[in-house]
């Protein structure tokens, strides 16, 4: 008797297994709400003194520019990948602001290289798809009747 009841136990922790793993296929990578808006052609990546890029990601048109604003605390900036990386800014850099154009499509990484961990990504894209802040909630469900304890 206990050994049946334990293989059916098994065979029902595989199958929630299984739909588990298969859940994860149908991930579309825009959500139902998600808005395309036009790049900007200019964006503004601040060096921080909390030795931080900010914001750590931005999008700009091919051909668009980056201003990297330095503060008072010295940074550099080392591009790491991309299809057409501009020129790094490689010296310690502070109170000034540094242009670099982005021509190709695509998505740059890139870092400073006195501050391990301070990085960021710039995408090169003609647009770009906005998250919505609030998903649409779940309409409230009704218990099914007689489901009393
Ligand atoms: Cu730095």
């Amino acid at each position: 008797m206990h050994r049946i009841r334990f293989t059916l136990i098994t065979a029902l922790l595989t199958a929630a297994l299984a739909a588990c793993g298969s859940s994860g296929s149908d991930a579309s990578p825009t959500g139902p709400s998600g808005q395309l808006v036009p790049s900007p052609r200019t964006v503004f990546v601040r060096a921080t003194d909390q030795m931080t890029f900010a914001p750590a990601t931005v999008t700009v048109v091919p051909g668009g520019t980056v201003v990297f604003e330095f503060g008072g605390l010295g940074h550099t900036v080392i591009f790491d990948s991309g299809p057409n990386p501009p020129d790094d800014i490689p010296n310690i850099t502070v109170n000034t602001s540094i242009t670099r154009t982005l021509t190709a499509t695509g998505t740059y990484t890139y870092h400073c290289r006195i501050h391990p961990g301070m990085a960021g990504t710039i995408v090169v894209a003609d647009s770009t798809t906005t998250s919505s802040a609030t998903p649409p909630a779940a309409p409230p469900q009704a218990p099914p009747p007689g489901s009393y304890p």
